[in-house]
Formats: structure tokens, C-alpha cells, sequence
């Protein structure tokens, strides 16, 4: 049922008469319920706020977030320092220090972290103990997409070394020579460290390169899990070839 006054009809559920009279509430049987007018008030909340979303943002949607995963295999002798720049690569924000909670790495860690806003980077991490690497290869799967090798910067005595296992490593395993390669030297915060060229040169990059041991890009970059310099232009690199000056 509905009410008409002045000429005009309303379906409205109340009607209130002019002041000084006594206000008076008309109800009539098709008045909406309390549940009806929320759901109007919400419908209108709803447009206002879809309004509001294209004024400022230009646009009718939320753009989409396209992730991209990258996943890497973190290498390199034990101590080296490889755990430490993991967790460091994970939270760059984090105050400066070392994670002193980090143990050795005895069998395989998998860690994430986001390199850009939208790419989240997979590292698989092998310890580098003499006794497992040989297991070093098996974790080189089609869907690895680069390795991260990290050689001890403060430790030039043991760069030899370094460099053999990572020859014997891709002469065994064809997958990864054709995957960029990047040496982050560590520990660069301790000062005296190896330099970027000594350590290209200790780990014989040219030369593999010339026997064909590795095909892909490469490149060197000291780094420290201390601080996080080098680590994220690193993975950045390693990740989508992007150079960060
Ligand atoms: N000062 C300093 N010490 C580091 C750095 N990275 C690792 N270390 C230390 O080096 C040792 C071995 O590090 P770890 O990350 O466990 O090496 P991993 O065996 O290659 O995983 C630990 O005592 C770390 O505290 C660094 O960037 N700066
Ligand atoms: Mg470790």
C-alpha cells in the first residue's frame, strides 16, 4: 500500500508531518524492513567507495599483481658465508649486524626473498662441507634459473679451492653452464678484503670461459651480509640481467 500527500506519491516506509504539529508516524504494510534499508545504505557505500577508487587510482580495478619466481642455487666451501647473505637478502631493511643464530648448513635450506616488488627469488641453499659436495649437482634442475656462488673475501688462502669446485662442478654438470653466473665476495665489511678483480681472476673465470665450462653472463661483486652492500643489485642482476649502477 502506498500513501499519497500533496499529489505526490511516496513509498516511503515514514512520513513525518511539518513542526509544531505533533510528529506522527505512518507505517504501511510495504514499509522496508530494517534488514531491506541496510542493505540499501551498503549498496550506496559500495558505489560511493567505487567513485572514489577510479578518482584517485584512474582506474576501475586494483591493478593485478603479476608475481614472477625466480629460483637460484646458493654454492660456495663452507663458511664462506652464504647463510648470512641469504638471511640478509631477505630482510634488507634489517639493522646492520650479523645473525649470530646462523649455524652451519649441513644438508639443504630453501629461503625467499623479494629482489623487485613483484618477483619473489627462491634460494636454495647446499652446505658446503667436503663430504656433500658432491651432492652439489642434483640440486641443478631445469628450473634453475642462475647460480650464486660465494667465495670467502677474507679468505684468500682458501679461493683456490673455491675455484676448483666450482670447475669440477660444471664440467659435471652441463645445466648450469649456460645459467648467469654471479661471485659475490663476502664479508667485505671487515675491511682488506679481496677486491673484485683478485677474485675473478682467483677463481679463474676467464679460463673456464675459454674451455667452455661456462657460456653464460657473469659477473663479480663483493659484497656483506653485515651491512647488505651488493646483495640485492646482485640478485637483481642474477635475477633479470638488470645492472644497477
Ligand atoms: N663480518 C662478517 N661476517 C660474516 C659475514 N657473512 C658471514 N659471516 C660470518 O662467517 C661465518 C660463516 O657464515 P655462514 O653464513 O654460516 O657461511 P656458510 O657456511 O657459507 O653458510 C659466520 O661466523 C658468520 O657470522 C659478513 O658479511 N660479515
Ligand atoms: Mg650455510
Amino acid at each position: 500500500m502506498r500513501n499519497i500527500i500533496n499529489g505526490r506519491l511516496l513509498s516511503a516506509a515514514t512520513v513525518y508531518l511539518r513542526p509544531q504539529t505533533p510528529m506522527v508516524e505512518i507505517k504501511t504494510s510495504s514499509s522496508p524492513t530494517r534488514y531491506q534499508t541496510a542493505l540499501l545504505y551498503l549498496a550506496g557505500v559500495r558505489i560511493l567507495v567505487h567513485r572514489l577508487w577510479v578518482r584517485v587510482f584512474g582506474s576501475a580495478e586494483p591493478p593485478p599483481i603479476a608475481w614472477r619466481e625466480v629460483r637460484l642455487l646458493c654454492l660456495g666451501l663452507d663458511g664462506a658465508g652464504k647463510s648470512s647473505l641469504i638471511k640478509r637478502a631477505g630482510d634488507m631493511s634489517a639493522a646492520k649486524g650479523i645473525d649470530s643464530s646462523i649455524t652451519p648448513t649441513n644438508g639443504f635450506g630453501v629461503h625467499t626473498c623479494t629482489v623487485k616488488p613483484d618477483w619473489k627469488c627462491e634460494l636454495w641453499e647446499v652446505g658446503g662441507a667436503a663430504a656433500v659436495r658432491q651432492f652439489w649437482m642434483r640440486y641443478a634442475t631445469p628450473d634453475t634459473h642462475g647460480l650464486l656462488w660465494v667465495v670467502d673475501g677474507t679468505d684468500s688462502k682458501r679461493l683456490g679451492e673455491s675455484a676448483q669446485c666450482l670447475k669440477e662442478l660444471l664440467t659435471e654438470c652441463k645445466l648450469l653452464r649456460s645459467r648467469p653466473l654471479l661471485v659475490l665476495v663476502s664479508k667485505a665489511d671487515i675491511g682488506g678484503g679481496l677486491s673484485e678483480e683478485a677474485a675473478a681472476e682467483g677463481m679463474a673465470l676467464t679460463a673456464l670461459a675459454a674451455r667452455g665450462l661456462h657460456i653464460g653472463p657473469r659477473k663479480v661483486r663483493v659484497a656483506s651480509a653485515f651491512d647488505g652492500r651488493g646483495v640485492a643489485e646482485g640478485l637483481r642482476w642474477l635475477c633479470d640481467g638488470e645492472e644497477v649502477v
